[in-house]
């Protein structure tokens, strides 16, 4: 009767450790409790002990950290990638607001001009000194938008045109070495704005002086 109560909702292995349980009782009275609680299987019978559980919960805990930084290391690639598609259509837009206007955003002289090419100040993309979706009423010959709308970066910042840009860590677009540069860029995880130049920005050079 008591093996036919402990088979109920019992798995196999469960009511195999059971009957051992049971026959281990009845061959050795009286109950020695200190063998049952050393012998590894009869020990499940009762349990986890805190050290068990302590160690599932650090076992669980360490897996957790490792699939979500992997997830986190996907996503920044993801993101990257996707402000570097963004950065590209911003390179074919500056191209058509110079062969209309002559000018760069933020009414710079174009690219081409010898010693034009570094320059100072910055816009952020989306103003209308920028002349990408809209004009300012400044820029000669305006026949944009050349862009529909412009795109927030993936971590939602806006874009940057900086015609001295420095490049000198390594970031994603601009290589090694030190150097300044006419570039678009999203600042990255951080979200930085305009004039951070970091590591963790993605970039692509205009030109350079
Ligand atoms: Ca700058
Ligand atoms: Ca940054």
């Amino acid at each position: 009767m008591r093996q036919i109560i402990f088979m109920k909702g019992f798995t196999p292995l469960e009511v195999q450790r059971h009957r051992r349980y049971d026959f281990y009782r009845k061959a050795q009275p009286p109950y020695d409790s200190v063998r049952v609680r050393t012998n590894p299987s009869l020990r499940l019978l009762t349990g986890f002990t805190i050290v068990e559980l302590l160690v599932t919960v650090s076992i669980i805990s360490l897996l957790s950290s490792v699939v979500l930084a992997s997830l986190n290391s996907a996503r920044t690639k993801s993101y990257t990638a996707r402000a570097q598609q963004d950065l590209a259509e911003f390179r074919k837009a500056i191209a058509l607001l110079e062969f209309d206007t002559n000018q760069a955003p933020n009414h710079h002289p174009i690219a081409g001009l010898p010693g034009s090419c570094q320059q100072d100040a910055e816009t952020y993309l989306d103003e209308t000194r920028a002349g990408i979706q809209a004009t300012d009423g400044a820029f000669p010959r305006w026949a944009g938008p050349y862009l529909q709308s412009v795109p927030k970066d993936p971590w939602g910042n806006r874009y940057i045109f900086d015609p001295d840009y420095r490049c000198f860590n390594n970031e994603v677009g601009c290589g090694s070495g030190d150097y300044w540069a006419r570039v678009v860029h999203s600042g990255g995880p951080n979200k930085s704005g305009i004039n951070a130049y970091e590591a963790d920005n993605i970039v692509l050079v205009l030109c350079r002086p």
